[in-house]
């Protein structure tokens, strides 16, 4: 049978992590695949992950079957941390447990192929690479809008309002929540405020992709806008993840947050998310997502999580505004978010970069901010400052 089997493209991110693996060379720095470091390179545990970590170890009493919401603490703390109070106890909010922010959007667009085939999905370019296997796995039909502008390292609001006019009644709208990947571009306010009024103007259904949260400008300002969309539309998405802000990826935490319009459609979409997860990885795993739950419901723990989330953010924004002071093309850094950047440079001086000095960074010209350090800036500046277009 495997005789049939074609190669598919392997990630290009996660085939970085070998190749630096294999480097020797001692001033090789990567800006590869998207997790957070520290200023010596390494993304350890959180304390508060490892405080939990051990209070859940003395307290679980039993590893039975969760049922398919999964943790619902977990699910009601996350819930209220990116949707507030009010939005995240609706009745219409249908909530559940997913494995990571990858397993939310898989869901969702299964959820969405159900509900209609033939509804676009409007993805703005470029995206993250996953997304576009995602869409297609779920048998829907993608289209990209403009987004990002490399000649100005910011958004083309412009060209994407004027791309999204053809979008269709019932299409949808992936949106990144914060922290745009891979560009880092962010949206003004009042830029917000006109793509929900182009979301209900033409009834398109906002997906939005909030796997970063609180790691741009803060838990408050950076879920701002997703509560926004979710107040003022009958109908949102939102695929979180808990992966970067916690530092839990490899334990794949997340959850799926669907609003409806009717108890009847509400219970529909429960249902229907309920049977394909079913039919995917029947329940999540459990123990990140009670984890977190333990950091979110205790005081102590919710704080210090809150500190080290805002050091990493910090540390960030700091690598940001060192990239922009460095190197005056580069100026627009300092006011994006999040892990990336894209630079501006060819796929030529990609390779040239990894060869010659070696630095690690996504073929498109992704680098991970996270990854430089005050060691590694000058290396990093010397060297890109010639290749810069
Ligand atoms: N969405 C974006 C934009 C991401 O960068 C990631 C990163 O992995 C995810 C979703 C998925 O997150 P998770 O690791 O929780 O599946
Ligand atoms: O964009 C990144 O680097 C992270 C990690 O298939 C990642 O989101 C990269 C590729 C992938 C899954 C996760």
């Amino acid at each position: 049978q495997f005789r049939s089997l074609a190669q598919q493209t392997p990630d290009a991110l996660l085939g970085l992590i070998r190749l630096f693996q294999e480097d020797h060379r001692p001033h090789k720095i990567d800006l590869g695949v998207g997790i957070f470091r520290d200023d010596q390179g390494l993304t350890p545990v959180l304390g508060a992950v490892k405080a939990a970590e051990r209070i859940l170890v003395e307290q679980q009493d039993s590893k039975s079957y969760l049922g398919p919401v999964g943790d619902s603490g977990f699910v009601d703390l996350t819930a209220r941390l990116a949707l507030g109070d009010d939005l995240a106890t609706s009745p219409f909010l249908v909530r559940l447990q997913t494995p990571g922010g990858n397993g939310a959007l898989r869901l969702a667009f299964e959820l969405l192929a159900e509900a209609s085939k033939d509804a676009v999905v409007w993805v703005g370019s470029p995206t993250w690479v996953n997304h576009f296997p995602l869409i297609a796995s779920a048998g829907l039909e993608s289209r990209s809008h403009r987004f990002y502008d490399p000649a100005t390292l910011r958004i083309d609001f412009d060209g994407m309002m004027a791309d999204l006019g053809s979008a269709k009644s019932g299409d949808v709208i992936l949106l990144h929540g914060c922290c745009h990947n891979p560009s880092g571009a962010t949206f003004s306010s009042s830029e917000w405020t006109e793509l929900l009024a182009l979301c209900q103007r033409q009834g398109l259904l906002p997906l939005i992709d909030f796997a970063y949260h609180g790691l741009g400008d803060g838990l408050e300002a950076d879920a701002a806008p997703v509560r926004m969309f979710v107040e003022n539309l009958p109908e949102a998405i939102v695929a979180y993840s808990c992966d970067k802000n916690f530092g839990m990826y490899r334990d794949r935490v997340g959850s799926l947050f669907v609003k409806a319009t009717t108890h009847a459609e509400t219970d529909a979409v429960r249902s229907q998310l309920f049977g394909t997860a079913r039919a995917m990885w029947s329940m999540p795993p459990d123990h990140g997502a009670a984890t977190c739950r333990i950091i979110l419901s205790s005081p102590e723990l919710r704080s210090v999580w809150q500190e080290e989330l805002a050091s990493m953010r910090e540390r960030i924004n700091g690598l940001r505004k060192a990239v922009a002071n460095s190197l005056p093309q580069l100026s627009a850094v300092a006011n994006q978010r999040g892990l990336f950047s894209l630079l501006p440079v060819s796929k030529d001086a990609v390779q040239l970069l990894r060869e010659e000095r070696a630095i690690y960074m996504a073929p498109d010209g992704r680098i991970n901010i996270a990854g430089l350090s005050e060691a590694n800036m000058p290396h990093f500046v010397q060297s890109i400052s010639g290749y810069l277009s």
